[in-house]
This record gives C-alpha cells, structure tokens and sequence, in this order.
C-alpha cells in the first residue's frame, strides 16, 4: 500500500522517464529500432529500475495509468525522431507492456488514442509482451487480434522462457520474435561436448528457422561482444539488441546519436 502511493504520487509528480535502447543490423550496427525502458528519477533515492517498481505498479493496478504514460511518451517521442531525422531513422519504436495492461478493457482505445494524439503512424509501434503476459484466455487474444488488425506489431519478448512458446505462436499475431539473453549467454563459447553451449546455438538456431518459416522477424538480446554477434549472424540472425551494440540511454543521448548518423 505503501509503495502503491509513491508511484501514484511520482506518477502524478512526473518522475518517471524513459530510456531507450537500439536494436541494430548485427552486420551494420545500424540502428532500425528501438525499445523503451521505463525508470523512476526519485527525488532522494535517485534512479530506480523497473525491478524495484513495475512488480508493485502490477499488483496495485498503477500498470494502467502508468503503461498509459509509458506508450504516450514512445509514442510521443518516436514520432518527433521521425519528424526530425526522417522515416529511415529509427522503423519502430517499442514500450513494454504488462499482462494486467492487456486485460484492461480500455486498453485498444488507448492505443488507437495515442496514435492519434501523437501523430505516430500504427505500423512504428511495437508492443513488446512476454509469453506469460499473452497466456491467459481469449479476451486477450480478441484486445490483440485487434492491435494487430490496427496494424500494431506484436513482438514475443523473452522468446523460449515461458511455458509454451509454440502453442502460443500457433493463435498470437506476432510480427517479431525476440530471443531471450539466456540464449545468447555463452553462444560464442565452442566447448565440444558440452551440451549447454550446443544447446544454446541448436535453439537459437531453431528459433531463427521456425521464425523464418512463420515470416516473423527476429531480433536475438542481451548481446555482449562482438563474438555474440557474429555467431547469431551465422545461425540466421540479422537484428540484435544488447550492451555490445548500446546500452540504454537517455532521449537527448539517442537523440545526439540519430543526429550523428545523419
Ligand atoms: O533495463 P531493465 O532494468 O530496464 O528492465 C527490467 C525489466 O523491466 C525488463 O523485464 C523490462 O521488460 C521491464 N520493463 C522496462 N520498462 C518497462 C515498462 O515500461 N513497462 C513494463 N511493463 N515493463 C518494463
Ligand atoms: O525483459 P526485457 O527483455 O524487456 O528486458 C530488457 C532488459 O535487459 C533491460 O533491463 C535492459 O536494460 C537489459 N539489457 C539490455 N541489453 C543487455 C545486455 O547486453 N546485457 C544485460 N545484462 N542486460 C541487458
Ligand atoms: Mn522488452
Ligand atoms: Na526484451
């Protein structure tokens, strides 16, 4: 309860900011994408991670208003980079987005509001769910039939951690497939006879296939050297995402960064 009126009154008091992250051609390191990660400047404790705040935002119900604020400010932002720098700047732009989010009735409306709002056209945005968030019941997947049929991209973030990956690819309007980091740890790593480091190149590999086969885009994260990155370019990679490539960084960073690749 505590907790529940900090972030009701940071919310009101605006400390909340995102940073953002590019997602990168692994051959190029050019930036085509970019996803949002929210965090709190507290007035005395500083900057606080998503960790310390979006399990309490989600189990006193502030996810709402404060995934509201989230998907304005991407949306905000992404459509003045686009003004700025031009439709081949950045192609999409993607807020997370928790499962209490998806159930809330008013959340299509929301979206299709903000659009309009911001000026930002439909297919730049990217909603970033986990397959957790996705699982539960067909009132979710009619709220995400009709993102999709809005043309909202869907990615599955955290791809290959949940419970049912494949089922869920078989209902869920997904575009993008994210690959988890547990994946890309060590995929550098040849240790003959080591089954975790075969393993990890084998899913990543049969990721990459049954995306291909479904027409999904891919994006591998967590990427922490470069070592990463050529192996997952070998095993049908074209896009990732992680420290080696950017880290997460604030807008007026990202914003010097559009404006140095110009
Ligand atoms: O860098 P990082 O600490 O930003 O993020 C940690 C976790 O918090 C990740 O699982 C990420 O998906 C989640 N997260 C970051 N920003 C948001 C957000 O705006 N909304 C929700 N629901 N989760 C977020
Ligand atoms: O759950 P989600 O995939 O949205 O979370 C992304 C999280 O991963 C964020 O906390 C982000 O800061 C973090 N992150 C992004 N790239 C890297 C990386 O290369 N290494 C590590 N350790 N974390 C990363
Ligand atoms: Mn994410
Ligand atoms: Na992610």
């Amino acid at each position: 309860a505590r907790i529940g009126g900090e972030l009701r009154r940071a919310l009101d008091e605006g400390e909340f900011r995102l940073h953002y992250q590019p997602i990168c051609l692994l051959r190029t390191g050019q930036v085509v994408g970019i996803e949002s990660l929210v965090r709190w400047e507290h007035p005395t404790r500083g900057l606080i991670p998503p960790s310390e705040f979006i399990p309490a935002a989600e189990a006193t119900g502030l996810i709402v208003p404060l995934g509201r604020f989230v998907l304005r400010e991407a949306c905000r932002q992404a459509a003045a980079w686009l003004a700025e720098f031009g439709p081949e700047s950045m192609q999409k732009i993607g807020p997370n987005v928790s499962a209490r989010q998806l159930h809330d009735p008013d959340f299509v409306s929301d979206v299709r509001a903000i659009l309009a709002e911001t000026g930002l056209p439909a297919d730049r945005l990217v909603l970033e769910l986990t397959e957790s968030a996705v699982l539960r019941g067909k009132q979710v997947l009619r709220t995400l039939n009709e993102l999709h049929d809005m043309g909202v991209r869907l990615a599955l973030d955290d791809f290959g951690t949940g419970e049912s990956s494949l089922s869920l690819l078989r209902a869920f309007p997904a575009s993008i497939i994210k690959l988890d980091k547990s994946f890309v740890d060590g995929i550098e790593l040849d240790e003959p006879g080591t089954p975790e480091a075969d393993a990890r190149q084998a899913v990543a590999h049969a990721v990459a296939q049954l995306a291909g086969a479904l027409g999904l885009d891919t994006v591998a994260e967590g990427i922490e050297c470069q070592e990463q990155a050529d192996r997952l370019l070998r095993l049908g990679y074209t896009l990732g995402q992680g420290y080696h490539l950017a880290r997460p960084m604030p807008a007026e960073r990202m914003t010097e960064m559009f404006a140095g690749q110009r």
